[in-house]
């Protein structure tokens, strides 16, 4: 399928991660800055490396964040990366972004995670070559919504912000960022997810938090089966989240209560590919819940880690499953 089809058509992305999505020219410049002021903090040969390695182990992925983050360290860069990530996915043509960001601290320069997520909102408010729509109208909290275009003639990106809880926090750090969410909601922050490397830690530790969350109204998305868990998916499926990402290592009663539950899947073909959690793209889960006609989603997760974009990861789709998915995209444009 021809690039340019898949990029002239509006897109809707729902899985995105903020430093992730970081535009890899920024971090290298940022990398070498801080390599040239501080010798120490930073091994800018690695950042290199990994940032144009094509495939990258899940440690290997979790590496590169680290060095992403040693990076982003001070408000006026998260404000940086959130407009340049907002106006590269509106040059991709996506009119729906929801994009998810792990709230930090940095106590050394006075950062906490409200001040984390105001810097974000900054970003947003700094975006000048596109209109950014990210206040909710009244009632309207879901994550996708389905609004009219408002007849202006600019280019115009729908934005919502998820905020990520890290398998690394802890139980308080975790119901700190809840509340952070429910205080800044009339700001667009609709869900809460549940992120961070998969070998770490135990979802449980969360399990208050996302109650809480789920309580208070708050949408929950949860990264499941990115590696081999069978107990944790079974347990996350139980609790029934909005969405579910990833999906790489459900097994056959696995797949029976998502498809009974309807729970729709975001999916990353890149990311899965080059981080092997998926062995190839022919047995890609994707196909196996597309002809089952489960609600699932493309996504991107970081188009800085995995050198992609929405387009891409459409082309890449189409060209491997098809002309089935060609006539599933033309459904989605008359819909
Ligand atoms: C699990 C991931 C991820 O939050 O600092 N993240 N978590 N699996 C993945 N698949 C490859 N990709 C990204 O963005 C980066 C953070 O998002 C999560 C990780 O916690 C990573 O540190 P933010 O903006």
């Amino acid at each position: 399928m021809e690039k340019n089809w898949c990029l002239s058509m509006p897109k809707v992305e729902l899985h995105a991660h903020l430093n992730g999505s970081i535009r890899v020219s920024t971090l290298l410049e940022l990398a070498k800055s801080l390599n040239e002021t501080q010798k120490d903090a930073i091994d800018f040969s690695q950042v290199e490396h990994l940032i144009t390695k094509c495939d990258l182990t899940l440690t290997e992925v979790f590496q590169l964040f680290d060095l992403i983050h040693n990076v982003i360290t001070d408000h006026n860069t998260v404000t940086r990366i959130t407009k340049e990530v907002i106006e590269d996915f509106a040059s991709d043509n996506v009119v729906y972004l929801e994009l998810r960001t792990t709230p930090k601290r940095n106590d050394s320069i006075g950062m906490n995670k409200r001040s984390y997520v105001d810097a974000v909102i900054e970003g947003l408010r700094s975006v000048s070559s596109v209109d950014v729509d990210f206040i909710p109208k009244t009632g309207d909290s879901k994550f996708l919504t389905n609004d009219k275009c408002n007849g202006n003639s600019r280019k115009r990106i729908i934005f919502r912000l998820i905020l990520s809880i890290d398998r690394r926090e802890t139980t308080e750090a975790a119901m700190e960022t809840v509340k952070l969410a429910l205080e800044m909601r009339h700001l667009g922050v609709v869900g809460i997810d549940l992120s961070g490397n998969p070998k770490t830690g135990e979802w449980t530790t969360y399990l208050p938090a996302l109650k809480f969350a789920r309580e208070q109204g708050l949408n929950v998305t949860l990264h499941s089966g990115e590696i081999r868990n069978s107990k944790e998916i079974k347990n996350m499926l139980e609790f029934h989240p909005q969405r579910i990402r990833h999906a790489c290592y459900f097994e056959d009663e696995h797949w029976r209560k998502l498809k009974s539950s309807k729970i729709p899947v975001e999916i990353c073909l890149t990311s899965n590919i080059r981080t092997f959690s998926v062995a190839s793209i022919e047995v890609h889960h994707f196909a196996y819940l597309y002809k089952a006609k489960h609600p699932l989603v493309l996504c991107t997760d970081d188009t800085c880690v995995f050198n992609t974009t929405l387009s891409e990861e459409y082309k890449y789709a189409a060209d491997s499953f098809g002309r089935a998915f060609y006539f599933f995209l033309i459904l989605q444009l008359v819909n």
